[in-house]
């Protein structure tokens, strides 16, 4: 038998809202986690991608994940750790070679030959680490420009691995992988990628595999058969996920070759709790929510739980706010409130204005630009610091092909939101 905890998309540095995670709660995760790990005691821990929330971390993430690379390697099971598309992968994999003798593996860019390591032990495993496929990559690495697509891109490189079926294969990836086009994964709102369309792979192109451990999706979830997983972020990263269930997948490998999961609850840092509802309903039901958060960490407490439940709070204004009662309800809900958003009839701020048909045939730049100056509610458009930065992340991503896919001829909105969440990082990044 054979043992892993399924991980991806840990995202390092990332900021709900105005909380930096970095300081505390990521902290906080990686403590949790290495508890549960001890409780398992897995053979492996696999993280699929997205170890950073930018390619350029800050010191904090790098010496978070420093710890966490330290205290994993201390218990002496495998490593397995492959470079999202939120990775640099240089950055994410120094040191690589050397981490070798800890039984540590981290992918670096994309061979003919993709990393592949066959586990000592009862029970042989074959891990195979694919690193973020970007479209422009292959077609250069394999000097074949008919592959026109990400799915086509996939296709190449799977099909020059050999993969010898003696043993299981467990495929380490980060990609946008469907079923069909029918039968896609539920994306959460955190992913800031792609997903309308864009770096698309068929999940048919696994079928070598027995496993496939996937990131990029932070819902997690199968894609097709139960052996295609994402394993979801693991702590929430926005509050679409607010619903969603946040545990460690746990895959099984039976001496028969027979592959299950399981999950594993562990304490997270932090929950999410959103309501909607007019000004004065939202007023009224605060003292109550307060209450029960209350009488649930006593009742936790009691059990003996060293942990308390912390909760950020996300609130849905119906029909205005009066003046001063952003403040009112920050009192009533407590300090933790990160998000009072106003809805107002039909004055919706929730849906981002549908691209038009004019702004198609425009360069990226000028798209970006006009659909900037439409979501803007003071209709202001880019100032010229995050004009200059645009340019600057267009002309590096023709190299890399990351974000937008150059051939395509629109914008999504999600595509949008990943260039302007880029440009805004870099606005924010500067004054540090
Ligand atoms: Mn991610």
């Amino acid at each position: 038998m054979f043992t892993f905890i399924h991980l991806s998309d840990l995202h390092f540095g990332k900021i709900l809202h105005d909380v930096a995670l970095v300081q505390e709660h990521q902290p906080y995760w990686v403590e949790r986690f290495l508890e549960a790990m001890d409780e398992v005691n897995p053979d492996a821990v696999v993280i699929a991608g997205d170890v950073y929330d930018t390619r350029n971390p800050d010191q904090e993430s790098i010496l978070l994940f420093d710890y966490f690379l330290t205290e994993l390697a201390k218990r002496g099971k495998y490593v397995f750790i492959t470079p999202g598309n939120h990775d640099s992968h240089v950055r994410l994999s120094v040191g690589a070679k050397l981490y070798e003798d800890k039984k540590i593996y981290i992918a670096r860019n994309i061979e003919k030959e993709i990393m592949h390591i066959t586990t000592t032990g009862e029970t042989p495993v074959t891990f195979w680490l694919l690193p973020y496929v970007f479209r422009k990559t292959v077609a250069s690495l394999l000097e074949d420009e008919s592959i026109d697509t990400y799915d086509t891109a996939l296709k190449a490189i799977i099909d020059l691995q050999k993969v010898d079926h003696t043993h299981p294969n467990v495929l380490v990836a980060h990609q946008n992988v469907i079923a069909s086009a029918e039968d896609k994964p539920e994306p959460s709102g955190s992913e800031s990628v792609n997903i309308g369309g864009v770096g698309e792979v068929l999940a048919s192109r696994f079928d070598e595999f027995d496993y496939v451990a996937l990131g990029h999706i932070h819902n997690g979830q199968k894609v097709g058969r139960e052996t295609i997983r994402y394993s979801g972020c693991p702590m929430y990263y926005d509050f679409s996920e607010v619903n969603r269930k946040k545990a460690l997948t746990i895959v099984t490998i039976a001496d028969d070759g027979s592959i299950s999961h399981t999950y594993k609850d562990i304490y997270l840092p932090y929950y999410l709790y959103q309501a909607e509802g007019t000004f004065e309903e939202l007023k009224k039901q605060g003292p109550a929510w307060v209450a029960s958060v209350k009488a649930e960490n006593e009742k936790l407490r009691s059990a003996g739980c060293p942990y308390e439940k912390l909760y950020y709070v996300k609130l849905i204004v119906k029909g205005g706010i009066p003046a001063g009662g952003q403040d009112v309800l920050k009192h009533v809900y407590g300090r933790n409130v990160l998000n009072i958003d106003p809805v107002s009839g039909n004055n919706s701020t929730g849906s981002s204005p549908k691209v038009s048909s004019e702004v198609k045939d425009l360069d990226l730049a000028e798209q970006f630009k006009q659909m900037y100056q439409q979501r803007d509610p003071n209709g202001r458009g880019l100032s010229d610091v995050q004009q200059k930065i645009l340019e600057v992340i267009l002309e590096s991503q023709e190299t890399d092909g990351e974000y937008i896919d150059n051939d395509k001829k629109m914008m999504s909105d999600s595509e949008v939101d990943a260039l302007l969440e880029e440009i805004m990082q870099i606005v924010n990044g500067s004054s540090e």
